[in-house]
Order: structure tokens, then C-alpha cells, then sequence
């Protein structure tokens, strides 16, 4: 199936039905009054991350996306049904941006995550509701509410949590065919991977999932080879695993380019825990090996693991120092990949993992500070970091608090406004009564439609 990370589509919610107006009329009844009810609420636009999916293509061929209109309200006091809901499946991973592709409007990082994104507009009242002591037989109805539209962006972050990077032809592809079950394309020129593979990787009991990402060039951020693009792919894993291709003339070079574009790309890649393996070792002489391998370490100052994706010489052990990583960063913290892409992480030597918890990398003094007897400053500050990394969901409570809130208060400003009206408008009668009603209709649902 093709690939496809990023998609744009048009999202409506259904309108609400229209109320009825309709009077009971039955033979020697009398006294029957209007019994028109109200229409439907319209379908809501519910986004649903679904596991086993890996790619929007989907969203290529269907790009309108209209949920059903609210049913019309019926005699009889008799009221709409309710529009059906349209449910669109979308990887785990999937983020929802708007029409700038600047804001992040929803992000579902679980299986089975649902989200109402777009609410159905509610049903209009029939005219059994506008019945006053005044005026006992309304020919008034109301339409219905109007649902919601809107252009989004949906993009696809796969979730793995180790991440290969590399300059093309570094053997990723191999070590992901070696490693995984997966069945990546090979082959000895650059840009061999176009999409992003995934794979997972069965170690004992354990297992992980790793992302095979196209290489990289010098200028990817500006848009050389194949881009950055595909570097949000791996913005989500706990790790990278640079790997780099050992029989190039100059390793630290490679090394160096890989940097500086992860540097160039922003966000927390840079500063991600980063495990450098020397590839293709079985096409090097030991002397060769040990060379590159001093010059790479001494480069990036951290510890360089020497392996070979086509024999399997070493990769077991990288294996196993990418499980450790996965493994401790799970427990000190589960929810990274709800942390915003953006976040900033202390920085430590590049191969290295974190210390104890409250410890922080001096980048200055190139130690570790804080721990156990740290000042309470340090900590402070650490504190503040993961508070601010997990506020995610809680701003999500606190928005809905505010909704409330400001229902409350709209509550309120009503009262105020039939205060007035009764001391303005003195022999006050059933019409203003409506009028009051409809004004706070038209605050709860923002825009007033026409009633008939
Ligand atoms: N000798 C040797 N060759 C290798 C090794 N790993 C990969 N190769 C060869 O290197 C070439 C490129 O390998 P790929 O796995 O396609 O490299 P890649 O990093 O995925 O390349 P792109 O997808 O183009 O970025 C192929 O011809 C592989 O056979 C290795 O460990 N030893
Ligand atoms: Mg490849």
C-alpha cells in the first residue's frame, strides 16, 4: 500500500433538522394546539485512531467529508432523529493541523482514541415550543442550528521508539530487513527508501518498534535530496540510532552532516538520546575499524558501536542498548510521545542516557548536576519542565472548565437582560418573552439563522 503522511480534507458536521409546525386535529377534540417537534441534531465529525493503520492514502481519494443533517421535527410532538456521524480512521500517530498547518488542533497518539472534532448542529424547536399563555397556536418553528466546516491537515507522526537516520546508502534498510520482519527495498544507489518503513524488533520477551526513515543530505533542510520531511517521522521515538556507513573516506564528515541537519530541523530532534553505530564492518579491515572508530568518538564524544547490518556482527548488542534506553525511558516517562514536538529536553552527551531523576546536563561545565542532594533550585526547575510536558491533557480539562464557565456566565448575563427588559418595557408581554429566549439561543450557538 502507498505511503501517504499528509493529507488535506474538508470537514462538515451535519445541520440541525428543522422544528415542525403542525396543530392536533382529531375529531371531537377540541382545544388540540400546535404539537410540531423539534428537529434532529446533525452528525458529528468523530476522529478515531485505528491500530493496524499506516498511512492516510485513503485521504487521497476522498478528500469531502459531510455528516448527516438532523432529521425535520414531526406532528404529533414527534421530534428528528438524529443525523448519522461520520468516523474517519486515521493512524495512530495522526495529528490534526489547521489550514496554515501551524496550529495543532488534535493529536491521537493511542489506539482507540475517539474525538468529537466537529459537533452537529443542534435541532431547531417546533412550534409546539413557542406556545405562550399569550399566543396559544405559534406558526412559529425554528430551522435548525448550522453545523461546522473547516479545511484541515492531517499528518501522520508514525510513533517508534527507536528512529534510524543516516546519510543514503548507510545500510538503515538492511538493519530494519535484519532486525524486523519487515521487508524494506535494498539496494546499493542513494535514496533506495522513499517512505518511511516500520518494523518490530523481537528481543526475548520485549519488543520495540523501530523506523526506517529515507537518508539524509547536506541542505535536507532546505529541500536537497528528498528533505527534512520525512524527519517527523522519527520525532516521537525515544532514540536514534545514527548509523553510519564505515567505508567512506571520511566517517567523521558523515557523522558531522547528520548532525548538522538534525540541528537545522529544530524541535527536540537534536537533543534526542542517540546511539552511533559504525555499519558495514565486514567490508573493513580491524585497523580501519579501530580508526574510524577513535575518530568518531572522538568527535562526537560518546561511546561509537561497530556492526554490520548484512552479516549481523554487532547488531545484537545494538539491539540491546537501544532496549535498555526504550526500556528505562518508558518507566521515568511513559507519555513522551504526548509531549509536544517541540519540547526541550536537557541535553546530554550524545550515547549517553539520563542519570538519576533530577539531574540536569550542565552544558557549561559539561557535568551532571542536581540529584539527590542537588539544590532545590535545579530540581525546581526540572520540576517545572515535566509539569509543563504533561500540562497537555490538563489544559484539555481546564478548556472544558472554561467552557462551563463561560455558560455560567452567559446564564447570568441573560438574567440581566430580562431585568432590563422588565424595567424598560413595563406592560411586557409573551413576544418579549420570545425575543429574551431567542437572544440567549443565539449566545449558546454564536450565529442567529433566520426564523421563519
Ligand atoms: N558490506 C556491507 N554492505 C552493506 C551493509 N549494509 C548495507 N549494505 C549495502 O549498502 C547498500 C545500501 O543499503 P541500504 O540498506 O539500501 O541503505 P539505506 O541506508 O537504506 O539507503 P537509502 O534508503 O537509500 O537511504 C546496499 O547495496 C546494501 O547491500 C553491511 O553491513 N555490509
Ligand atoms: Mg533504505
Amino acid at each position: 500500500m502507498k505511503f501517504l503522511d499528509q493529507a488535506k480534507v474538508y470537514l462538515k458536521s451535519g445541520d440541525g433538522g428543522p422544528g415542525a409546525v403542525a396543530f392536533r386535529r382529531e375529531k371531537y377534540i377540541e382545544f388540540g394546539g400546535p404539537d410540531g417537534g423539534d428537529g434532529g441534531r446533525g452528525g458529528d465529525i468523530v476522529i478515531e485512531a485505528a491500530d493496524g493503520l499506516n498511512t492516510l492514502i485513503d485521504y487521497r481519494y476522498k478528500q469531502h467529508f459531510k455528516a448527516q443533517r438532523g432529521h425535520h421535527g414531526m406532528g404529533g410532538n414527534r421530534n428528528g432523529a438524529r443525523g448519522e456521524d461520520i468516523v474517519m480512521r486515521v493512524p495512530v500517530g495522526t495529528q490534526i493541523l489547521d489550514e496554515n498547518q501551524e496550529t495543532v488542533l488534535c493529536d491521537l497518539t493511542e489506539a482507540g482514541q475517539r474525538r468529537v472534532f466537529l459537533r452537529g448542529g443542534d435541532g431547531g424547536h417546533g412550534n409546539a415550543h413557542f406556545k405562550t399563555p399569550t399566543n396559544r397556536a405559534p406558526r412559529k418553528f425554528h430551522p435548525g442550528w448550522p453545523g461546522q466546516e473547516q479545511w484541515v491537515w492531517l499528518r501522520l507522526k508514525l510513533i517508534a521508539d527507536a528512529g534510524l537516520l543516516g546519510l543514503p546508502n548507510a545500510g538503515k534498510s538492511t538493519f530494519l530487513a535484519a532486525t524486523t520482519a519487515a521487508k524494506p527495498k535494498i539496494a546499493d544507489y542513494p535514496f533506495t527508501t522513499l517512505a518511511p518503513n516500520l518494523g518490530v524488533v523481537r528481543a526475548g520477551d520485549e519488543e520495540f518498534v523501530i523506523a526506517d526513515i529515507p537518508g539524509l543530505i547536506e541542505g535536507a533542510h532546505e529541500g536537497h535530496g528528498l528533505g527534512d520531511r520525512f524527519l517527523g517521522h522519527v520525532e516521537r521515538s525515544r532514540i536514534l540510532l545514527h548509523l553510519i556507513d564505515g567505508t567512506a573516506d571520511d566517517v567523521v564528515a558523515s557523522y558531522r552532516t547528520i548532525r548538522n541537519e538534525l540541528e537545522a530541523y529544530g524541535g527536540n530532534l537534536a537533543d534526542k538520546l542517540e546511539v552511533i553505530g559504525l555499519n558495514k564492518a565486514d567490508a573493513l579491515l580491524d585497523e580501519e575499524i579501530d580508526e574510524k572508530k577513535a575518530a568518531l568518538e572522538a568527535e562526537s564524544g560518546a561511546e561509537v558501536m561497530v556492526l554490520s547490518g548484512a552479516t549481523g556482527q554487532g547488531v545484537q548488542q545494538v539491539l540491546y542498548r537501544l532496549l535498555t534506553v526504550i526500556k528505562e525511558s518508558k518507566e521515568d516517562e511513559p507519555e513522551v510521545i504526548h509531549a509536544p514536538a517541540t519540547r526541550s529536553m536537557p541535553r546530554p552527551p550524545v550515547g549517553q542516557k539520563l542519570p538519576d531523576e533530577g539531574m540536569q546536563w550542565d552544558d557549561e561545565a559539561g557535568v551532571w548536576v542536581g540529584g539527590d542532594d542537588e539544590e532545590p533550585l535545579e530540581e525546581d526547575d526540572l520540576d517545572d519542565d515535566l509539569i509543563d510536558d504533561d500540562a497537555d491533557p490538563q489544559e484539555g480539562d481546564l478548556e472544558e472548565g472554561d467552557l462551563d464557565g463561560e455558560e455560567d456566565g452567559e446564564d447570568a448575563d441573560d438574567e440581566d437582560a430580562d431585568d432590563e427588559d422588565g424595567e424598560s418595557d413595563e406592560d411586557s408581554d409573551g413576544e418579549d418573552a420570545e425575543d429574551a429566549e431567542d437572544a440567549e439561543d443565539e449566545e449558546k450557538h454564536g450565529t442567529k439563522p433566520d426564523v421563519v
